[in-house]
Formats: structure tokens, sequence, C-alpha cells
């Protein structure tokens, strides 16, 4: 993870993480795990003391800091999340499963029809469609149902404390206090993710501070709140600051033709779509390529899975978060938002030589004998390994975890 992205660590794949921080946000939350409330440890109230020095020196008054720290604390859970975080990067099949599944669709087209005045407003004002604002929000907190709700100066003071990233805490830390003194929400309000990312769309505070609006003028950035304005209309302010162009599209769905050479594949080759085009790319779903100037062509899951076509605004949503997934996941989220149906390629089989309808009927196979996958998704994670180890097990086959042909056989 780069400190220096905005959406500090887990971000579009915070929503990944069944079960993960966030709740429903809001005032009066109540934090259920013992180790996201504050203990005691004199070791950070010195380090405390020593950074009100500090903070006074960067503009922040005694009142700001007495208001920051009145109810926080050390919380060891927040520790023990930021030494956990393992690097692992999923296929775009799990990916897309996962964070564009049916449900998130649904979901997404729901808000969109529901706030679509709101939305419109937002578009005019920065030239992001709607259906890509609603996309970021799905991503970044379920449409805000995941704002996160621990204590943002509990979290980034024990973060910085803690001292593994602490410069990069103790920055957010003044800027969070910076939020505080300027009035856009009450100590008592501002809340996150573990690792401060606060709101309808995930801002570390160092982002708040750079690219929040106030949508209304009502004199607050506040995408704390119940009603999203302020946080849909920051997300659309960041993408067009970071160079979003009005009317242009994030990218498409593409063919290549057999015998593709795939070595002029990746984001660091751009080429006129005329280039593209000379060479085979065709539109996947019919018609012709837009031109909205150079593009990338990319191929996640090899030349045998869907290709894609990016544009200038994909390296916007880029700018969010830093990965081709998250990209891709924005991109084609907004699309099923307004109305487009599934990639018209199919992804190859997996590692394990599976293809999703496979893995989601050992999935659903398993679960219909009494072994939990947590859902019928396709995406083997630790639950489905622990229902395929205990079926295994209990049919006396060799114990490995790991779905296969031979065990979706067994399995039928
Ligand atoms: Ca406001």
């Amino acid at each position: 993870m780069q400190v220096t992205r905005r959406w500090v660590a887990l971000s579009g794949a915070a929503a990944l993480v069944a079960g993960c921080s966030g709740g429903s946000g809001g005032s009066a939350v109540q934090i259920e795990e013992p180790a996201l409330r504050p203990q005691p440890n004199p070791r950070y109230d010195a380090w405390v003391e020593s950074f009100y020095n500090r903070a006074t020196s960067r503009g922040i008054t005694r009142a700001t800091l007495d208001a920051g720290f009145r109810n926080a604390g050390y919380l060891p859970g927040v520790v023990e999340r930021d030494r956990n975080q393992t690097e692992f990067s999923r296929s775009l099949e799990d990916y897309l499963a996962i964070v564009a599944s049916p449900e998130k669709v649904a979901a997404g087209r729901s808000n969109y029809q529901s706030r679509s005045k709101l939305l419109s407003e937002i578009e005019n004002r920065y030239g992001v469609p709607a259906n890509v604002v609603t996309a970021v929000w799905g991503m970044e907190s379920n449409y805000g149902a995941r704002r996160g709700n621990i204590p943002v100066i509990s979290a980034t003071s024990t973060l910085a404390y803690d001292g593994r990233r602490g410069e990069f805490f103790e920055k957010q830390l003044i800027s969070a206090l910076k939020i505080i003194q300027r009035g856009d929400v009450p100590a008592s309000r501002l809340v996150g993710s573990w690792a401060g990312a606060m709101g309808h769309t995930q801002f570390i505070p160092t982002t708040f501070e750079a690219y929040a609006v106030d949508f209304r003028g009502d004199g607050r950035r506040d995408i704390w709140s119940d009603d999203p304005t302020d946080g849909l209309a920051s997300a659309a302010a960041y993408l067009a600051k970071s160079g979003w162009k009005r009317g242009h599209l994030w990218g498409l769905e593409v063919r290549i033709p057999s015998g593709f050479n795939t070595s002029v594949a990746g984001r660091g080759n751009r080429r006129s779509v005329a280039s593209w085009t000379s060479i085979g790319v065709q539109n996947a779903k019919g018609g012709r390529i837009p031109d909205f100037g150079s593009a990338a062509l990319l191929l996640p899951s090899g030349a045998s899975g869907p290709a894609f076509l990016v544009f200038r605004n994909f390296d916007a949503i880029l700018r969010y978060n830093n990965s081709t997934n998250y990209g891709i996941g924005v991109g084609y989220l907004s699309d099923r938002i307004a109305g487009a149906g599934p990639l018209a390629a199919r992804f190859p089989p997996d590692k394990y030589g599976l293809t999703i309808r496979d893995r989601q009927e050992i999935q659903s196979r398993l679960t219909a004998k009494g072994f939990d996958t947590g859902g019928s998704d396709g995406v083997i994670g630790p639950k489905t390994e622990a229902a395929i180890s205990a079926y295994q097990s209990q049919a006396g086959l060799a114990v490995t975890g790991r779905p296969s042909a031979a065990l979706l056989t067994s399995l039928r």
C-alpha cells in the first residue's frame, strides 16, 4: 500500500472484506469490538502530550486539541488491523464479482434513480456523470451503508503514536483536527474507517482538506451526514480536479482478433483509437469505438479474457486508487448502473481450471450439504476454503481446502 494514496489502505477493497469496519455511520454509534474502544496506555498519553506542542505550532488551537482528544484514546484494534493488512491481488473476475455483484448493481441503480436530481446538479457543476459518481459511492461505502464508525482522532493518533507509518498518520491527525477547528463537523461525528477514511466517499483527512466541497453553501463540508450531498459532490470535485473530461467515457470493453500481439497491452502504451482499430480492436458490443483521444488496451486476464480500451478519464479514476482493478471496477459498475448488461466476454478458467459457474456450483452444493460457504458468488475465500476442508474431511478425501474439478464431481 502506498501512503500517498488518497484512499488509504483497502478503499475499494474495504468493500471486499465481509464484515469489515464500517457500520451505519452517523453520530450515536456503538463500537462493539472491545479492541476498538479506547484503552489505557501511558506511553500513548505521553505521545499525545508531545504532539500537543507540534500541533500548536501548526496552527491548531488548544481548544481544538481539547475537543478532539476529549473522548479519544489508544485503540489496539486499529494497530492490529494495520499490522495484519495482507497484500494480495484478486483476479479481476473475483473483484468484479464482489464490487459489481447483482446486489451492488441493483442498489446502484436504485440510488441513481432516487438521487437523480442531486446527481444531475453535481454532473452539471463538475462534469462527472451521475452514474460514475454513483459507482464511486458504491465502491467506497456501499452507497453510504459503510461509512465507518471509528473515531478518526483516536484512529489516526493511535497509528501516529504506533509509528509504523507515523509520519503519514500524524499528517492525517493534523488535518483531522483542522476539520474540527474549521467547524465542518464536531469532534463527536468525526468518524471513519480504522485507517481514517471518512464518510460516503472515504476521504482521508488530507484529501478532505484539499478536495471536499460544500455543495449547497451552508458553511460546512459534511461528508458524514446521512444526506450524501456534500459527499457525492466532493467525489465529483475530486474526479474533476484529477482531470476528468466532461463528455468523455472512462473506457469500454473491446474485442481483440485471434493471434493478436498482446505485447501492445498495458497502461504505458497509448495509441489513437484509429491505430487500435487498424490492428483489429473492435467494440465488444458492436458499433464503432468512440474516440476520446489516446487510449490504452488492458488485458487483465490475458488474451482469452475480457479486453478494455481505456481513455484519459480512466487515469482520473486511478487518482482515487491506483489499481487497475479499481479503475475497471468503477467503470464497469458505472456502466451497469446506467443500464448496461454484463461483460460480453467470459473470463478464462481460474488457476484451478474452474470457471465461475463451476465455483458457484461448488459453493451451492457445499451449502446444500450443510457446509456454510457464506454465499455462492463464485469467489473462493476463507469461508469457502474452510467448508471445502470440512467436506473433504467428512468424505474421507485428502484435505486441501482447495476447489478442483474432482471436488465438483465428488459433490455431484
Ligand atoms: Ca454543506
